[in-house]
């Protein structure tokens, strides 16, 4: 099946001239991220030479994908904004919340059951508001995208910040938190500050054990964890022609690992193969007329240090294999040094596990050439010394390497078939282990190594590498083991060494499935009712955060001065919590866990300053909310590094956190904190972390003057008497204030969609008048009652041009009408719009 031929066909037609006019303005040659930047303006966005890393920019991305851990919120959000249907092409994917343990069949079965209310919740929301549904079992969210849905020279977001990965069909995918996603699902402008450039020239060609996943582990190492930070990487040159279009996704899902906004890869043959491979010549055909549009200027990538901001330069033929780890990504090692420095830091020599597989490593290209090793430990009669196991991507990766024995081969290795899921890449691992806190060593095809990431033990010491480098020491066992010089000895006693990997790009026979698992919504929504059971410990409606009080936020206490890295795995940790990501309540009990105390170098440990007592982050904060006392969380560099999960920002606002003051933030969990109306400030100057003490109170003296570009000022007050004061800074534009203010984007966007519809008030500024369109237009498309339709239609033929415009303005306050109707207690229900119906008409007879 192709989705939205008609969209790709409406952006191809568009792009020519909206390219053209934006080479006008910039007058320069442009990069294929300047291409799809400009393509994607708002309607309401002026064409202008924006400043990279500065400007504020308004977007209209193609589409939306959100995965079931992260669509819960986002989808509870899109419900209380009271939009009757998507206004883009949306999809939910069931993955995260599928355990491994046993094998495929019987997780994924246990699994429904365990969280079968949470996918019925899902699913009914989806059909409900024209959302497709990609059921649990068929894939990770990121292969089914690009699968499915990716298209060269498209802008799409996603709830997960791996989204990315579908730079490897030429598009700016972007991940971002639910409100965002929100924003763009309501039809209403997305917001992004245009990106500062990476260029990455590749020459040469991989050959032997090096692949496409080396390229972005020697990248991690370049530009460590926040050298991405708000750029968009783009790769070009010969070499980058000679990757295949999922191993082009694998460089790119990673970025993430960088920081990066995005990655992305012109557009060339390698990506015309894979969409006519995935069924979608249609989609190569347009993309090949338009195809000058879907990559750089030559002159710009003849001389790149003149367009982007930084450039570097990889020879794939002298790239190496490399494994990165443990516990952050970018600590990138050739293979050739690996031996060494395992034994010089002394971490775990055994290997226990390899884990190959996740959204970052799991095409049939990754699966055959791994297989390749396997079935040559089965000829040399080598039996796999550590675990093994394998998550296909999507349930069409399954299918096609089981028909083509390669699944078979695995078995035979020793190896575990998981389900077409996220598994132990996020935690959702019962590993076999008879001690969880034991110092151990894995190494997975995954993408993040975060302490406790994959099975919850900070002894765990994760590393990362390519498929092919996993199954060759998961053979092995042993982490001081080189596949490229070393044998190993074999069953029979033989010394035994592995040949170079191979495989295949594309199935010689096709890809084939028998039910990819999808669910396409209702055409009409409006009677599919969606249930939360009021004593659901999964599920929770959301109410809105109190708006801001307009006064500065005096004596607040240090909650946790975080040391070191404090990712979104550390403020709202992943695994066994991942249940919870629908209640907000009951996953604030995991809020800040994982981030340690500067003070005591605990995790989990805070002073109470109302009682002189240490006691763990979640229960502190409470009692300091109850007690009515306003906290500030502190941390350190790239604080928020890692997920889209807005939770991390919600759950400090749902538990009265006011502010985070850091020496950086990562960029969706600023924004998500912004999102969410909490206050995220950056030290002025990093050293005045260290003037922060565990007794302090702090005070905003001048947030009644908060404005863009304008520094705040801290007070101090520490517990003997001194105070310091301190300037810090903050990126807040004029419209992220307003959300601050509100108390969340959400209510303000709620209240602007009320006052838009009603008509009472004319809205002001870009976005309340997208929002007033989007309105309209959503009210005008909505499935309304046949009835009402008709109204429309008949007043439509019988009016003329000015009454046109008036009609959709009448449906719009009819669909407000039913929202409201619907939101409100049946019997108070059928009050309400009788009472405006009547207000209105008394007004009118005024
Ligand atoms: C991840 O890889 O960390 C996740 C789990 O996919 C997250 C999303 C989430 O927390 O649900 C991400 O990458 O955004
Ligand atoms: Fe799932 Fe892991 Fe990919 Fe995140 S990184 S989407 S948890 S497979």
């Amino acid at each position: 099946m192709v989705f939205d031929l008609d969209m790709i066909t409406a952006l191809y037609k568009q792009m020519p001239s909206r390219i053209a006019k934006a080479r006008k303005v910039v007058n320069k040659p442009l990069t294929l991220s300047e291409k799809i930047l400009f393509a994607h303006l708002h309607a309401d966005q002026k064409v202008e030479v924006f400043g990279r890393g500065k400007s504020y920019v308004n977007f209209s991305p193609d589409r939306v994908a959100m995965q079931d851990a992260t669509a819960q919120m986002a989808l509870l959000q899109f419900m209380s904004a009271g939009i009757p249907r998507v206004r883009v092409p949306s999809t939910v994917h069931c993955d995260h919340l599928i355990l491994a343990k046993d094998g495929a069949k019987k997780d994924l079965a246990d699994s429904i059951t365990a969280s079968g209310e949470v996918f019925t919740f899902l699913e009914s929301v989806s059909n409900k508001f024209g959302i497709g549904f990609w059921r649990p079992g068929a894939g990770i969210i990121h292969q089914v995208v690009l699968e499915n849905y990716g298209f060269p020279g498209g802008m799409m977001i996603g709830t997960d910040s791996h989204t990315v990965n579908a730079g490897g069909l030429a598009m700016l995918a972007i991940g971002v938190g639910g409100a965002d996603a929100v924003d763009v699902m309501a039809g209403m402008p997305w917001e992004l500050k245009w990106p500062k450039l990476i260029g990455i020239k590749l020459t040469g060609k991989l050959s032997g054990w090096t692949s496409s996943k080396d390229v972005i582990l020697k990248v991690a190492g370049i530009l460590t964890v926040k050298g991405g930070t708000g750029a968009i990487v783009e790769y070009f040159g010969p070499g980058a022609q000679t990757l295949s279009c999922t191993g082009k996704g694998t460089i790119c899902n990673m970025g993430a690992e960088i920081g990066a906004t995005t990655s992305t890869f012109g557009y060339d043959e390698k990506m015309a193969q894979y969409l006519r491979g995935t069924g979608r010549k249609e989609v190569a055909d347009l993309a090949d007329k338009v195809k000058d549009h879907l990559t750089g200027d030559p002159e710009v990538y003849a001389s790149p240090e003149k367009y982007f901001n930084q450039v570097y330069a990889i020879n794939l033929s002298k790239l190496g294999p490399h494994v990165n780890g443990p516990f952050t990504p970018d600590r990138a090692i050739p293979l050739s040094k690996f031996a060494d420095e395992v034994r010089k830091n002394g971490w775990p020599q055994q290997l226990e596990v390899g884990l190959i597989g996740s959204c970052t490593n799991s095409s049939y290209e990754d699966i055959t050439r791994s297989a390749s090793l396997a079935q040559q430990a089965v000829d040399k009669k080598l039996k796999a010394k550590a675990e093994f196991t394998i998550t296909p991507g999507s349930e069409t990766v399954r299918y096609t390497v089981e028909r083509d024995g390669y699944l078979s081969v695995f078995e035979k290795m020793g190896g575990v078939v998981l389900a077409n899921a996220c598994g132990p890449c996020i935690g959702q691992w019962s590993r076999h282990t008879n001690d969880p806190n034991r110092s151990n060593s894995i190494i997975t095809s995954f993408n993040r190594n975060f302490a406790k990431r994959n099975d919850g033990n900070p002894n765990t010491h994760a590393f990362v590498a390519s498929p092919e480098i996993t199954t060759a020491f998961a053979i092995a066992g042993d982490l001081t083991y080189n596949p490229i010089t070393d044998s190993l000895i074999n069953n029979d006693g033989n010394s035994v060494k592995l040949d170079e990997p191979k495989g295949h790009e594309f199935p010689p026979k096709g890809f084939d499935v028998k039910d990819p698992g999808y669910l396409a919504p209702a055409k009409d929504g409006s009677k599919v009712q969606v249930k939360i059971a009021d004593n659901s410990n999964r599920l929770q409606a959301l109410s809105p955060f109190a708006p801001w009080d307009g006064k500065n936020l005096t004596s607040m206490k240090l909650l946790i001065k975080a040391k070191g890295k404090c990712t979104t795995d550390h403020i709202s940790m992943a695994g066994p919590w991942l249940r919870f990501r629908g209640h907000l309540d009951n996953i604030a009990n995991n809020t800040l866990t994982g981030a340690m105390n500067y003070f005591n170098e605990k995790t989990d440990s805070v002073k109470n300053q109302l009682t002189g007592e240490y006691g763990p982050v979640p229960a502190t904060q409470r009692a300091y909310k109850a007690a009515g006392t306003n906290t500030i969380v502190v941390g350190d560099h790239n604080y928020g590094e890692g997920s889209s999960r807005e939770h991390a920002a919600m759950q400090p606002r749902h538990l009265g956190i006011r502010a985070i003051l850091v020496k950086s933030f990562a960029r969706i969990h600023e924004t998500n904190l912004k999102k969410q109306g909490m206050l995220a400030l950056t030290f002025a100057n990093e050293a005045d972390y260290d003037k922060i003490q565990e007794d302090d109170s702090i005070d905003i003296a001048d947030l009644t003057s908060f404005a863009p570009e304008k520094q705040l000022i801290l007070v101090l007050r520490h517990k003997d008497g001194g105070t310091d004061t301190i300037n810090v800074n903050h990126t807040y534009n004029a419209g992220q204030i307003e959300w601050f203010k509100a108390g969340s984007a959400l209510n303000l966007m709620a209240r602007q969609i009320t006052t838009a519809a009603k008509g009472l008030a004319k809205p002001t500024g870009k976005k309340a008048k997208a929002v007033a369109k989007a309105i309209k237009k959503t009210a005008a498309k909505a499935p309304a009652k046949k009835k009402n339709v008709k109204k429309v239609v008949a007043k439509k033929a019988a009016a003329k041009k000015s009454a046109k415009k008036v009609a959709p303005k009448k449906a719009a306050k009819k669909a407000l009408k039913k929202v409201v109707a619907k939101k409100a207690p049946k019997k108070a229900a059928k009050k309400a719009p009788k009472k405006v119906v009547a207000k209105k008409a008394a007004k009118k007879k005024k």
